[in-house]
């Protein structure tokens, strides 16, 4: 400070200096280019070391403890924080390593990753072309070749955070469609609407009906088949009955990919009752989406074509980094624009000196908007369609190892044979192996997926995910996404679940 006053030219305002920034960058810079090594020694090169764990676990008050979570009135030192980012990599979960089957996503895509450091090293908001000009023009390209998978001639989209949203999304341009004068007038007037789902679609359902005033009555869940696909007669006759009820249906939401059994929904048989009652059909493809591209798989979305809208997470099975979320609607009219549009004047000028077309931001419910399909995009460029293709191809044949080997082992057993990449079963242990079928050895079976996942969190050697089901007690649900998961890994988690349970 002393020095800058001394320079002849000074400003002060308010008794502070304002010649030059106040950001030493040589400095950010050496520490960006010291974080970037960190993440490359500590996050990607260790990316595929089996021999790493995949969670260092740590309860909450003793993480609390070891992070320094304090923030103070003076900064820290670089090299405090660089340690603090080494810190917050070991705590953290490896959803990277290949005995991550925890979620929905897993896995390292490099590509794509690079697209995610490209994106927040440039800080983009991609709603108008002057500030995103190439986002926004990836974005088209995507959205274009996407729809061009579902089957539809033309169509619109928007890429959103997370799939829920895209969920949302549709219900609500579905409700716009059935009463466009919504958007002016709101809720009063309108009749009791209803829409329609399985028993096994997404809980973001319920939670868009709830968030936009439709209300979680007002969601008629259909009943599924022991597969988990919903039942299409089951579908009419709530139809009818909502229509019986003086009700307005407007809506059905089918999914492809459940979230839990990995069900399809008969999405053809769906979308004649649709046509059939002029209902807005959406389907949820967030987790199954990605078969689209597969030659072999892309049969279980057989009807795709005839949806109105459909929701797609590239970021689940193709590995393109959360978020990754596209809506895709069939309308090419601007339907879109037309329901979530606000015109803000000082961001959608209608005289700019370029196409204003292309500034695509009033399309989505968002100001400030992430590129996220940027990383779909370097990561399709990189692999072509059939590098993806076989991604998806490889992760459903070690599905089908997997299943096989369960069936192979004694003590384990399968829920059901899966469609796609989840894989559930229980492991029944040793001392509940020759008790009698009846409610206490249900009970019991209850209790022994919560232990073994203790055991394999706190030892960090793999990490999969269990939950009861519609009446069905503890079960594992094995997600297999990633191209760097190998038949090694399948063996080597029957292997661990038998080590981690022997005394169970
Ligand atoms: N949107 C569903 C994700 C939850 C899961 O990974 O199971």
């Amino acid at each position: 400070k002393q020095e800058m006053l001394q320079k002849k030219n000074a400003v002060l305002v308010d008794g502070v200096i304002l010649n030059g920034p106040i950001m030493d960058s040589k400095a950010g810079e050496k520490f960006v280019e010291e974080a970037c090594k960190i993440i490359m020694e500590e996050v990607v090169q260790k990316a595929d070391d089996v021999t790493e764990k995949v969670c260092e676990w740590q309860a909450p008050e003793k993480l609390k403890q070891i992070l320094d979570l304090e923030m103070r009135d003076n900064g820290e030192c670089h090299e405090k924080i660089l340690q603090l980012c080494r810190d917050v990599i070991k705590y953290s979960v490896k959803t990277n390593h290949p005995r991550f089957f925890n979620q929905l996503y897993a896995g390292i895509d490099y590509y794509s990753l690079v697209a995610r450091f490209i994106t927040e090293a440039l800080n983009p908001s991609v709603y108008t072309y002057e500030v995103s000009p190439v986002f926004l023009l990836v974005e088209e390209a995507v959205i274009k070749k996407m729809i061009e998978f579902i089957g539809w001639e033309e169509g619109d989209g928007i890429f959103n955070p997370g799939g829920s949203i895209s969920n949302m999304y549709a219900m609500n341009l579905a409700r716009y469609r059935f009463c466009p004068e919504i958007k002016e007038k709101g809720l009063s007037g309108l009749p009791r609407l209803v829409l329609f789902a399985s028993e096994e679609c997404h809980y973001s359902m319920k939670k868009a009906a709830s968030f936009l005033g439709i209300g979680t009555e007002n969601v008629y869940f259909i009943k599924t088949d022991e597969r988990g696909k919903m039942i299409p007669e089951e579908l009419e006759k709530q139809v009818q009955r909502a229509r019986k009820e003086g009700s307005a249906p407007f809506l059905v939401c089918a999914t492809a990919g459940t979230t839990v059994l990995g069900a399809f929904d008969p999405l053809d048989k769906i979308a004649d009752i649709c046509e059939k009652y002029g209902l807005w059909l959406h389907v949820d493809a967030s987790w199954g989406g990605s078969a689209l591209i597969s030659r072999k798989h892309c049969r279980l979305l057989h009807g795709i074509h005839r949806a109105d809208s459909v929701a797609w997470n590239p970021h689940k099975m193709l590995l393109a980094g959360i978020q990754c979320c596209a809506l895709l609607v069939k309308d090419n009219s601007g339907l879109l624009k037309k329901c979530y549009s606000a015109e803000a004047a000082y961001l959608f000028q209608q005289d700019k000196f370029y196409d204003v077309s292309y500034d695509t931001g009033d399309k989505s419910i968002q100001c400030s908007r992430r590129p996220d399909a940027f990383k779909f995009w370097l990561m399709w460029k990189a692999l072509g369609t059939t590098g993806l293709e076989e991604r998806v191809n490889r992760a459903l044949a070690l599905a089908r190892y997997l299943v096989e080997e369960i069936k192979k082992r004694e003590g384990f057993q399968l829920l059901l044979e899966p469609e796609y990449a989840n894989v559930c079963f229980w492991y029944i242990p040793p001392s509940l192996r020759k008790m009698e079928d009846g409610p206490e050895f249900w009970q019991k079976l209850h209790q022994v997926a919560p232990i073994i996942k203790e055991r394999m969190m706190k030892k960090g050697s793999m990490m999969l995910g269990y939950q009861p089901h519609w009446g069905k007690v503890n079960f594992f649900r094995q997600v297999i996404i990633s191209p760097q998961v190998s038949r090694e890994d399948m063996d080597f988690l029957l292997d661990e679940i038998e080590l981690l349970a022997k005394d169970l």
